[in-house]
Formats: structure tokens, C-alpha cells, sequence
């Protein structure tokens, strides 16, 4: 039977939406397809393991889509073999004269990939450090072959930066994808887990691509059905996908309900302290380990926007972790904490309250107090996911305590997959941010790799943004995104331009004009969309609850914690050590200082730490509210630009992608303009002081 992938492809209407990067189009040139079958037809696999079957699997498929020809696969280097492919141990590597002490220097999921030549024959090793290195090894030559590249001297030597690369789904059990804008959940349906697990398989076969090896399958907010998922309702069904996903080096993770002894009807508290809670729990990893023996462990949000957690008993987030993190040692697994705790019941009459200083106030007494087998997942800012937001000053100031940083794929709050925003350059920023947490050149990738304080687990987390549309994600350009966040993560010092370009030629092909204007398109757009929602750092001003459009006072009286502080003379939020929330005593020195001074604060996270006058000049010379006029009349021009870009592309993308791409950019341009007139409009009217330039405010 053919996979659903297959089944996809044969349908020419769909088939490059739902491929995303894995396209292996058809080879036209004469002469890279003589080279490149040269060493593609005859495939030796030594060693065995369901991520080795993974791995050849790919290979078949993609060669036979690429050169129309199935390769064949022996056990055995014979003179024919074009192609070897195994772990260190399996192979001789004497024999092709590698030397061994290649892999002492990789992590376990590293790899060769190198051509060696003998008198008469060329041949391409992929070697692993472990089956998992043997896969993304795989990848990695797929990419090479995609991207136009010659075979005939590869030497490489790669392995992941980080060590736990992760998604976490945010998707619930009747279907519904929390903050998703891809269509449905490919994992749940009517409350139950899918059987379409060939859906999983292509999601698994894209993320181990470009080299995820761990994911949380359901959402963090665990209601009254999915807290039944670490249950022998669900179980099984759970196995199932896992036993999918493990096949391409993913771990699957379970979000958990902090109150499920009392949910799940068992106890009458779920005390972390309390001895029966205890050992409920323990038994409960002991039958989840039945099920699925490479269970990867626990996703907690607790005491967190109503979410129960250790707070009703008067414990700590060190008691409630360690509590989990002692039931699941045993077995290996971890606890992943999430640390977005704050008050989301806030008086807004309450100025000493500060959401942005929460998780630190909240988790950074608690240095030193947890399990080695709990880490802290730390949202990248401070308060949500907007376009612009300070690094989280939590991120290098737990010296003793695991942490991994969290980033948000979906866009919530970046245009919801209508509007473009490739959000490869945002993420980048916060890895090269130094925190000075140990002098300088304490970057947070060094935190997040683990090399700064040594952590024993540590990495990078984030929200995935897939549903069951046709092509994953909504808008096709949100592919970037997904596939920028594996590539980024595995190397943070990737840089945007490489990613970019990359994507755009693995997804749409080589042709130097479409190459050019899409990636063009996607670095250009983080600025793009900033300039029309909400320059300056100042974040919010959306629609509550759904998050999309401008509302610039939707949040403003509202319990959440999130506000700009217009009046009719000015704009910001004091976080200063004098006269404000004293937020930016959080940051180590001399970020401090920087952001606690107005004249060095940087001009584009100038609203977030300082309320300043309308008239106040920014660096460039601008008044604020010139600067805010400025940039929305901007924004909307460059959605338009956008849009005459993509429009020359007709003819070089298929019709269905081309499409998608075009609706989307007249939803953004609509957006756009709601944006810049309701923000313009709104200032203009408070502080009553006209453009410059005489454009039209209403
Ligand atoms: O960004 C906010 C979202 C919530 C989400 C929460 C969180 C899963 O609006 O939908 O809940 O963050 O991260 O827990």
C-alpha cells in the first residue's frame, strides 16, 4: 500500500503544499542526473534498527521520485555499492580508510558524510554516531542532492548544538489546536486519538529532517479528556504514535494535569508532598513506561492561568517538579516545568504589579532546589510571544537548575499565518543575546547548549504551528518557520540568510529568481509586520482573547497584565529602578544600566522599559509619534511591495501554492491597513499632535 505521502503526490492539484521541504521533484538536468545516480542506485545498510529502516526508506522514496529508479539495498559492502550507510560500530571504517576518532569528538547524534574513492569507484558513507546520526545524515545528503550540490568531495562532520531539540503541540482531543491557524489536530479527533497515523509519519519524517528528536503531543492547558491520556483508556493509542514518531528519533513527551490523582479520580489531593500523591504518581510513570519504554517524560504547566499546580498547597514549583521528577528518574524521563507563571487576575488601577518581572520573582529563590531530571522551560521574553520583547531576564539566572528556552512557531501573536513573518532573524537575536550572566560572552545559545553552567539537560523548545491542513501550515511560507526552528536549533550559528535561502530552494527549487524574492520576502518580514502593529517595544494593542487585528485599548483595562499607558502626553511602561517596576534590576550588569538609562536604552525596546513623551527623540532623530506614524504608513507600502514580489512569481510556482501564498498577502495587506489606521488614528486623537508629512489619519 502507498504511503499517504505517495498518495498526496500522485495528486499534482496538492502535492507540493503537503511535501513542505521533502519535495525530491523529478532530476530534468541530464547531467547532474548521471552524476548524481552514479552513487544513488545501490544503497548497503549496514546495522539494523527501525531509524536505519527510517533512514532507507527516505532514501528509496527519494531517490525513486528524483531519478525514477528504486534503488537496490544489500546488507553487505559489495564492489557495486554506491552507498553505505550505518553506525561507527557497524562499520569497518578501516576499510574506507576513515579514521575512528572522528566520532569520539560527536555527540550521539552526529555523523560522517563523506565521499571515498578507490581505483575504479566513488562511494558516500553516512556513517552515524548512532542510528539517529545515520538518519539525519540521510537528510543531510537529500538536502545536498536538492540544493544542487556535487557529491564528488563531500567531508562532513556534523553534530546538533543542542541537546534536546523539541516541539510542543498545543493540540486538544476533539480536534481543536490551541492557537493554531492550520486547520485541525493531526493527532485527535471526536476525543480519541487518530488512526491516521500515516499523517504522523510525514510530520515525524519532516521534523526528524531537519533534526527534532523530542515532542509533547498534546496541549499544556490538560482538560477534563486528555487528562485521561496517561490512562489505560488512552495508553495504547499513545504507543501507537509513539511507536510512529520513534522510528524518526523523536521521544514523545505527555502534557500532564497537575490534579490528576483528584481528577482522575484516585486521591482527594494532589498535595506534591503528600506520600499517597507520591506514590500515585509513581506508579503511574511505572504504567506509563509499560507502554511506551522510551517515554521521554512530563510537560508541566501548572499554577499558570487557572491551571492547578502546587501553589493550592501551599508548595513551591520546586516541590510540584521534584515530585514528578522523582517518579520518572527511575526510567530516564525528565520534568519540563514551564516557568509562564504570573498573575493573569490583575487590577489594572495596580501599578506595582509588574507581569514581566513574574517568573523571576516566582523561580529564581528556587535556584539550586530542584532535581537534576527537571528542567525550567522559559518563554524567550518576558510576557508573550510578541514581535518585539526584551530576552527573559530568567535566562541565565539559574546557575544550578536545567533550563531550555521556549519559542513560539505558531503565530499567535505574528499574524496568525495570514501575514508573513519569518521569524528566523527574532529567534537569532535572543541565541546571540548576552546575558553577561558570567561576564561577557554568556550568549543564551551558551546557556541553552548547556556549555555555560554545565547543565545536564538543556535545549530548545517551541510551539509548533501544524495542523491538517493540506499544507501543514496554513500559509505555505509558515513552512519556513518550522523548518528555520529545526535548522537554527541544531546550529544557532546558522544565519538567516543561509536558512532562508535553503528553505526556498528545498521547497520551491533552484531557479535564481524565485530563490532571490522569497528569501528576500521572508527576512525582510519580522520588520515588516513590526512596523504596523506595534514599533518600539511596546507590544499588546491586538484583539483580546483571539489576537488578531488591532484593539489598541483591548487589553488596556483588562486583568491580564499588559498594557501600554497612553495618555495625551505620552507612552511606555517605567520599568526602571527609580520610578518604575524595577524590572530591569532583573538583568545582569551591564544590560541593567543599558536599559535602565534612557539615553542608552535601544531605540526598539525603548516603550517597553520607559514611558516617554510623544516628543521624545529617538536615536534617529524622530520624535516617538513621528516615528509611529512613520512606520505604519511604511508597514502598509511594504505589504504592498510584498505583494508585487510574489505576483512576478506566477508563473515559476504551482498554481495551488501560488495561490495560497497570494490570498494570504491580501489578507495581510487588509490587516495592514487596519493596523496603521487604528494605531495612527488612536495617537493622533490623544495627543492631538499631526504627521508630519500631512498623510491621512482619520
Ligand atoms: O500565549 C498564551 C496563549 C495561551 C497559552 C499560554 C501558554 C496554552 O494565549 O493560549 O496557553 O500562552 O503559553 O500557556
Amino acid at each position: 500500500m502507498s504511503s499517504m505521502y505517495e498518495k498526496v503526490m500522485e495528486r499534482t492539484d496538492t502535492a507540493e503544499a503537503y511535501a513542505c521541504w521533502l519535495q525530491y521533484r523529478k532530476m530534468e538536468d541530464a547531467k547532474w542526473l548521471r552524476d548524481y545516480m552514479s552513487y544513488c542506485l545501490n544503497i548497503t545498510a549496514l546495522g539494523k534498527s527501525v531509524v536505519i529502516n527510517a533512514a532507507l526508506d527516505e532514501l528509496s522514496l527519494a531517490f525513486h521520485s528524483m531519478f525514477e529508479q528504486k534503488p537496490t539495498i544489500t546488507n553487505r559492502v559489495h564492489p557495486e555499492s554506491s552507498i553505505v550507510i550505518g553506525t561507527y560500530q557497524d562499520m569497518n571504517l578501516e576499510e574506507h580508510g576513515v579514521e575512528a576518532d572522528v566520532f569520539h569528538k560527536l555527540n550521539d547524534e552526529g555523523y560522517l558524510l563523506k565521499t571515498v574513492k578507490n581505483a575504479e569507484k566513488s562511494r558516500l558513507l553516512l556513517v552515524g554516531k548512532s542510528d539517529k546520526g545515520v538518519l539525519y545524515a540521510t537528510h543531510h545528503l537529500l538536502r545536498l542532492i536538492q540544493t544542487g550540490v556535487a557529491l564528488d568531495h563531500l567531508d562532513i562532520v556534523d553534530s546538533p548544538r543542542n541537546q534536546i531539540r523539541m516541539l510542543n503541540q498545543w493540540d486538544n482531543m476533539n480536534g481543536s489546536v490551541e492557537r493554531g491557524y492550520s486547520g485541525n489536530s493531526i493527532f485527535y479527533e471526536n476525543n480519541q486519538v487518530t488512526t491516521n497515523l500515516e499523517r504522523i509519519k510525514d510530520y515525524a519524517r519532516m521534523l526528524s529532517s531537519v533534526g527534532i528528536n523530542a515532542i509533547s503531543i498534546n496541549n499544556v492547558n490538560v482538560w477534563e479528556v486528555e487528562t485521561n491520556l496517561i490512562t489505560g483508556k488512552f495508553l495504547p493509542d499513545v504507543a501507537k504514535v509513539a511507536d510512529t514518531l520513534r522510528a524518526y528519533g523523536l521521544k514523545t513527551f505527555l502534557s500532564i494535569n497537575f490534579a490528576s490523582p483528584i481528577e482522575l479520580g484516585d486521591l482527594s489531593t494532589a498535595d506534591p508532598l503528600d506520600a499517597s500523591v507520591k506514590s500515585w504518581w509513581k506508579e503511574k510513570v511505572k504504567e506509563i513506561y509499560q507502554y511506551i519504554p522510551d517515554f521521554g517524560g512530563f510537560v508541566v504547566k501548572a499554577d499558570s492561568e487557572h491551571r492547578p499546580g502546587p501553589f493550592s498547597y501551599e508548595r513551591d514549583h520546586a516541590d510540584g517538579a521534584n515530585m514528578l521528577g522523582e517518579a520518572l528518574q527511575p526510567f530516564d524521563g525528565i520534568v519540563v516545568w514551564r516557568c509562564f507563571v504570573y498573575n493573569c487576575m490583575q487590577d489594572w488601577r495596580d501599578r506595582s504589579t509588574d507581569r514581566a518581572r513574574a517568573a523571576y520573582d516566582h523561580f529564581k529563590l528556587l535556584d539550586g532546589k530542584f532535581l537534576d531530571n527537571v528542567i525550567l522551560q522559559v518563554k524567550n521574553g518576558p510576557m508573550d510571544f510578541q514581535v518585539r520583547e526584551p530576552v527573559s531576564p530568567m535566562l541565565g539566572a539559574m546557575e544550578r537548575t536545567n533550563q531550555i528556552v521556549e519559542f513560539q512557531v505558531t503565530q499567535e501573536y505574528l499574524g496568525q499565518q495570514k501575514d508573513l513573518a519569518f521569524l528566523i532573524p527574532m529567534w537569532k537575536e535572543v541565541l546571540d543575546f548576552d546575558t553577561h550572566a558570567k561576564g561577557k560572552g554568556s550568549t543564551v545559545k551558551a546557556i541553552v547548549d548547556g556549555s555555560l553552567y554545565d547543565y545536564k539537560y538543556s535545549g530548545i523548545s517551541a510551539v509548533s504551528n501544524i495542523g491538517n491542513d493540506i499544507n501543514w501550515t496554513g500559509n505555505t511560507l509558515a513552512q519556513a518557520n518550522l523548518y528555520g526552528y529545526g535548522r537554527l536549533i541544531w546550529n544557532p550559528d546558522l544565519s538567516a540568510e543561509e536558512i532562508a535561502r535553503e528553505w526556498v530552494r528545498v521547497t520551491f527549487g533552484n531557479d535564481r529568481a524565485v530563490v532571490e524574492t522569497i528569501s528576500t520576502m521572508l527576512l525582510d518580514s519580522r520588520e515588516i509586520y513590526e512596523n504596523y502593529t506595534t514599533p518600539l517595544g511596546i507590544g499588546w494593542m491586538v484583539n483580546p482573547n483571539h489576537h488578531y487585528g488591532p484593539n489598541v485599548d483591548g487589553y488596556e483595562y483588562s486583568r491580564w497584565g499588559t498594557y501600554h499607558f497612553a495618555d495625551r502626553d505620552g507612552i511606555g511602561v517605567d520599568r526602571t529602578m527609580e520610578t518604575g517596576t524595577g524590572y530591569v534590576g532583573q538583568y545582569f550588569s551591564p544590560n541593567k544600566e543599558m536599559y535602565n538609562s534612557l539615553a542608552d536604552c535601544p531605540d526598539e525596546l525603548l516603550l517597553f522599559f520607559h514611558h516617554v513623551p510623544y516628543t521624545h527623540r529617538l536615536k534617529s532623530g524622530e520624535a516617538v509619534i513621528q516615528h509611529y506614524y512613520n512606520s505604519h504608513f511604511k508597514g502598509v507600502e511594504q505589504v504592498e511591495d510584498l505583494l508585487a514580489k510574489w505576483s512576478l512569481l506566477a508563473d515559476k510556482i504551482d498554481e495551488y501554492r501560488f495561490h495560497n501564498v497570494q490570498e494570504r498577502l491580501h489578507m495581510q495587506l487588509e490587516n495592514a491597513k487596519e493596523w496603521r489606521d487604528q494605531v495612527n488614528t488612536y495617537f493622533y486623537r490623544k495627543s492631538g499632535i499631526p504627521d508630519e508629512k500631512n498623510r491621512k489619519i482619520y
